[in-house]
Formats: structure tokens, sequence, C-alpha cells
């Protein structure tokens, strides 16, 4: 087991809904730690960019919509296997076949609207918490 850090953003559907509140605490009573946090209105640029991935998809230009339509919430989650254990409190990308007591099957509404993104990989963890904050931002306790 080792310490990880991932990238999460409440997304614009959550806070709007107030949320945030409510998701902080799943990760907390998971054992996840907030090592940074910050709320933000994506540019379309920066929103183009942090999904540069899925540029080409369908479903590109309704994301990149739905990501600037309001503020967010970007912070860094610490802990255990955090990667992995965000991916599972998350749920899947569809809150339809999320597993019951995720955050998506509880919260969200619809696969363009699912309340949350999480780092995928310890790759991505690192170019998505590089891509919001400097690493002087991120105290892990
Ligand atoms: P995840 O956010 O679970 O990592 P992803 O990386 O495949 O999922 O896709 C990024 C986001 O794009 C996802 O959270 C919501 C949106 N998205 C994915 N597939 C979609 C689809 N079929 N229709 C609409 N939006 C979709
Ligand atoms: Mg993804």
């Amino acid at each position: 087991m080792a310490v990880e850090q991932t990238l999460s953003i409440i997304k614009p559907d959550a806070v709007s809904r107030n949320l945030i509140g409510e998701i902080v605490s799943r990760f907390e009573k998971a054992g996840l730690t907030i090592a940074a946090q910050r709320m933000v209105q994506l540019s379309r640029a920066q929103a183009e960019g942090f999904y540069a991935e899925h540029k080409g998809r369908p479903f590109f230009d309704g994301l990149v919509e739905f990501m600037v339509s309001g503020p967010v919430v970007v912070q860094v989650l610490s802990g255990e296997n955090a990667i992995l254990a965000n991916r599972e409190l998350m749920g899947a990308t569809n809150p339809a076949n999320a597993a019951p007591g995720t955050i998506r099957k509880d919260f969200a509404e619809a696969v363009d609207r699912n309340c949350v993104h999480g780092s995928d990989s310890p790759a991505s963890a690192a170019r998505e918490i590089a891509y919001f904050f400097a690493s002087s931002d991120v105290i892990v306790r």
C-alpha cells in the first residue's frame, strides 16, 4: 500500500446543488484527507485542456459546456491508494450503472452531470494535480 494523491473535481451540478459538503464528507469518512482545495470558474480553454484525452468524442463539446457552466471545486485528495479509493467512492461514470452508496449513484442525475471527477491512474493524477496546483499548494499530512 502506498500513500497517493489524486485530483478530484466537484463539478458544476454538485456545486450548484449545494453538495460540496456532502461529497467532501464522503472523502473524509473514507480516510482520505484534503491536501489542497480551491473553487474555480473554468475557462473554456482550461476545460478543453483538462479533458484533452476526450477531444473528438461525441460528448466532448457538451462536456466542456457543462464544465464551464458554473464554478467547480478542484481538490487534491491524499491517502492510501487514493486514486482507486476515490474512483470507488465516485462509482461508475454513468450513475445508472453506479453501485449503491457511491457518490454518483446517490447524487448524480445523468452521465453528463455526474457530480465528480477523479484521476484514473498515477500518470493522470500527476498531470491533473499539476494542471491546477503548484507543489507548494499541496499539503500532505
Ligand atoms: P470518468 O469521469 O468516470 O473518468 P470518462 O473519463 O470516460 O469518465 O469521461 C469523462 C466525462 O465525460 C464523464 O465524467 C462524463 C462525460 N462522458 C463520458 N461518457 C459520456 C457519454 N457517453 N455521454 C455523455 N457524457 C459522457
Ligand atoms: Mg476519466
